[in-house]
């Protein structure tokens, strides 16, 4: 008794900003940390809490303030504004002065309301916080273990092998966690972005986090952006955030979607049209009748994919199906008080009337009209209609037999998807089918597992002979322990993920992948064929009978609620400072970080190329996940990744240049390692749109730990130039591309210009061949005042301990 009233005490600290409206039991921290420091401070423990409404009194003060500023910001502008525009207005820094900001052109500080970090990314934020000398976060914060979970035989072995191996990062973050005051999600909680949509986003919100597909919140009507760890640590530490002042692009959405066609039918077809590169530095925002009649998380499904056309981020405006949403996941007191401010979480009513005067592109789409797309193989915006991939696939002689269907991913892994793929299946059952391929799903989060669970759509899959694996990323991240794919023989998958770059999934790069909607990949999987039209087509049954399956149906919110037992949350200690993070000096998985040296004060010379790389290099090329994702927190030996994917422009072969002191062609890392042995700076040519996908800053960190100086390329992804600039990198891209040409396998470089180094005056380079011949271009850059002392001080994470000791 005396036990329970002590922790009830505890709980009434603990939750201060959080609601508590039902605990079942209290139970111990040490069942998944059993050599967690914390466990003999009795202040923390963890709990199973069936309904939880967090930053209520923050969320309070963002509507509250929310008309008072729009006043102010119409005195200021005085024209209509979209709803992106609204939202990222409200959340201008106190100490920016509002102004018709030129859009893809001003750099403005804002002030997020929150900070989001997933594991494999929270490691590197985290360890550059424990730099920046604050006792606590200054913004609400939370990590997420999702990604370290590799999926092989089922959900319970799977998650316990993961605790068990990858026990030391998961204290470290549970305890840093604790000590900095960010709630901790544990591993089996779910994806990040499950999670934070059921929790945390709010309409008119502004999060960042540490992944580029934080835009899922875009569903919920809140300004997210994915951003490098050292971003979110200037949030983190009470600093105002940068971003360019994005361009916009309109979707008007007619008609109502209908039979097989899927919100993720929207996003596949969007991607077809601007490609991967053509969000960049541009937010989407959808809207008109189509936009209403989809369901929140069908929307969010739509603004998640949104990072695969590099958008900086996507949204809806606020609308019923929100509201629905929100009553529905626990928090109908943070749903009335949007109601409120109803006429402001909108843009202004002659926007959607006369699109094209207000956004810089606007699209059209027909959701009455919109057939279900296969994108892919290899690339996201490859975006085929069924009816014809009968007839591109042969064409381009992509593996017509399906051997895998995985669905679920932070994307499409809503009770909706799940029910309307369970839809699917289940007439497998009673049409006498069964699936041809392995068939897996990874529920987005425990809320959903559970549920889906209580309401028999698991065994709905298991009897098709599915595989379910953890609340996790999973395949989608190369989390795949899949037999047989070390023999790299060319085959198809069909997932309901975001990405499909070579390799990504399994390792294999002869896997041509494709992605759809869950309810297609059920139906491909079930054929075992990528050229099935299930609006078509027929299949042969048990019993010799040719059957055809019906269109899905299922249910945007669960009929009898969501349920979950314990949703793995823990929350942090409400005094951390006694707290001690403990780092193993010979750890292999955690490394502390040492700050970067500042730049010498003078130009550079005889920097020798390290390598040219030819066509797509994301940041799976340049930092690849898999089984590389242990060493996310050792930036020492995930070095030793880099750009294993990248294709040498001279050779074809990836993730190997040579060696221009003994002319050997090795491994991209050893080779950097032995000039920076030499003491000897090197450069890396890229192509366009260098750095897409993944917010993964180790793709910026690790050229620049390994004395890489700058990055010559004829495009950059957004997220990854700013994470080049944050680590004190020179990116820089042609001035005219094609002078890309003119790079030879053992040119030097000169960098000239750097000591009178001003924004939009173009650095100069001169290029020596090794026939004695030289040239001179001309780079381009997009650094402002601050980003060019952010390479001055040799990274931003050297000058924020100060702005905070000062602040
Ligand atoms: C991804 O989908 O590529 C990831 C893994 O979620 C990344 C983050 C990472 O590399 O850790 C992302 O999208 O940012
Ligand atoms: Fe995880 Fe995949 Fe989503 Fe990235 S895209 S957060 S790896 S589920």
């Amino acid at each position: 008794m005396l036990l329970f009233s002590l922790k009830r005490l505890i709980l009434n600290y603990t939750f201060h900003s959080l609601k508590v409206t039902s605990i079942s039991i209290f139970s111990k921290i040490d069942k998944f940390f059993p050599s967690h420091k914390l466990k003999q401070n009795s202040y923390l423990c963890e709990l199973k809490i069936k309904t939880m409404l967090f930053d209520f009194e923050m969320i309070k003060s963002v509507y509250q303030h929310f008309p008072e500023k729009m006043k102010e910001i119409k005195k200021h502008i005085h024209r209509p504004l979209t709803f992106a525009e609204k939202v990222l207005y409200v959340h201008l820094h106190p100490t920016h002065k509002i102004e018709d900001f030129k859009r893809g052109q001003s750099y403005v500080e804002f002030a997020p309301d929150r900070v989001a970090m997933q594991d494999a990314t929270a490691q590197m934020a985290l360890l550059q916080f424990m730099q920046a000398g604050r006792p606590k976060v200054a913004v609400p914060s939370t990590v997420h273990c999702d990604h370290l979970i590799v999926a092989k035989s089922n959900a319970k072995e799977d998650l316990d092998r993961a605790i068990k191996m990858n026990q030391e990062v998961y204290d470290f973050l549970s305890s840093v966690s604790a000590k900095y005051g960010i709630g901790f999600w544990k591993p089996g909680a779910g994806i990040i972005h499950q999670v934070l949509l059921e929790n945390y986003a709010f309409p008119g919100g502004m999060m960042i986090g540490t992944d580029s597909h934080t835009v899922n919140a875009g569903g919920l009507g809140m300004i997210a952006i994915g951003v490098g760890g050292a971003d979110a640590c200037d949030v983190m530490a009470g600093l105002p955030w940068e971003l360019k002042w994005p361009q916009l692009i309109g979707v008007k959405l007619t008609g109502k979607l209908n039979g097989w066609a899927s919100p993720k039918d929207v996003i596949l077809k969007v991607a077809g049209i601007l490609t991967v590169k053509g969000g960049t530095d541009k937010i989407i925002e959808y809207f008109g009748e189509g936009a209403k009649s989809l369901s929140a998380t069908g929307k969010a499904t739509i603004c998640n994919m949104g990072a695969e056309v590099g958008a900086t981020t996507s949204i809806f405006a606020y609308d019923d199906s929100m509201y629905r949403y929100l009553v529905a996941t626990g928090r109908k007191e943070v749903a009335d008080l949007a109601n409120t401010i109803k006429e402001h979480l909108t843009a202004d009513a002659d926007v959607y009337e006369h699109p094209e005067k207000y956004f810089d592109q606007v699209i059209e789409i027909n959701l009455s009209e919109l057939e279900p797309h296969l994108n892919g193989p290899f690339t996201p915006d490859l975006a085929t209609p069924i009816s014809k991939i009968k007839e591109v696939a042969g064409k381009n002689g992509w593996p017509l037999e399906v051997s895998a269907g995985l669905i679920g991913s932070c994307t499409n892994s809503s009770y909706e998807d799940i029910s309307r793929a369970a839809s699917v299946a289940k007439q497998a059952e009673e049409k006498k089918l069964k699936a041809k391929a392995e068939f897996t799903i990874t529920p987005g989060s425990e809320q959903v597992r559970y549920t889906i669970e209580k309401d028999g759509l698991i065994d709905i899959f298991n009897k098709i002979g599915a595989k379910v694996f953890a609340n996790a990323c999973g395949p989608c991240i190369g989390m795949w322990d899949r037999r047989g794919a070390d023999k790299k023989e060319k085959n198809t998958i069909v997932h309901s993920f975001n990405r499909n770059f070579s390799a990504r999934q399994d390792g294999n790069p002869n896997t041509h992948a494709f992605v759809a909607s869950p309810e297609m990949v059920t139906a491909l999987a079930i054929a075992g064929r990528l050229d099935f039209n299930p609006m078509t087509d027929t299949l042969i049954n048990e019993e010799g009978k040719a059957v055809k399956l019906d269109p899905p149906t299922g249910f945007e919110l669960p009929p009898n609620g969501f349920k979950v037992d314990d949703p793995g949350y823990q929350a942090p200690a409400e005094d951390g400072s006694q707290i001690e993070i403990k780092v193993k000096p010979d750890s292999q998985r955690l490394q502390l970080l040492e700050p970067f040296s500042p730049w010498e004060g003078t130009d550079w010379y005889g920097l020798k190329l390290l390598i040219k790389v030819k066509g797509k290099c994301t940041t799976d090329h340049i930092s690849p996940a898999g089984k590389w994702l242990q060493y996310r927190g050792h930036l020492d030996n995930i070095s030793n990744n880099l750009l294993l994917g990248a294709v040498n422009a001279f050779t074809g072969e990836a993730g190997k240049t040579k060696n221009q002191l003994t002319g050997q062609y090795e491994e991209v890392a050893k080779v950097q390692r032995a000039y920076k042995a030499a003491n000897i700076g090197s450069i890396i040519v890229g192509d366009e749109n260098y750095g897409e996908g993944s917010s993964r800053e180790h793709a910026a960190m690790e050229p620049r730990y390994l004395g890489v100086k700058a990055v010559l390329v004829k495009s950059f992804a957004r997220i990854h130039e700013t994470n080049l600039k944050k680590q004190g990198m020179l990116a820089l891209t042609f001035a005219d591309k094609n002078d890309y040409d003119k790079i030879q396998e053992d040119d030097t470089f000169d960098i000239i210009g750097l000591t009178q180094f001003t924004p939009g005056k173009p650095l100069t380079i001169v290029i020596h061949h090794k026939d004695g011949s030289q040239e001179t271009i001309l780079a381009n850059h997009s650094y402002n005042e601050q980003q060019i002392e952010w390479f001055k001080a040799g990274g931003a994470l050297n000058i924020i301990r100060n702005k905070v000791k000062n602040s």
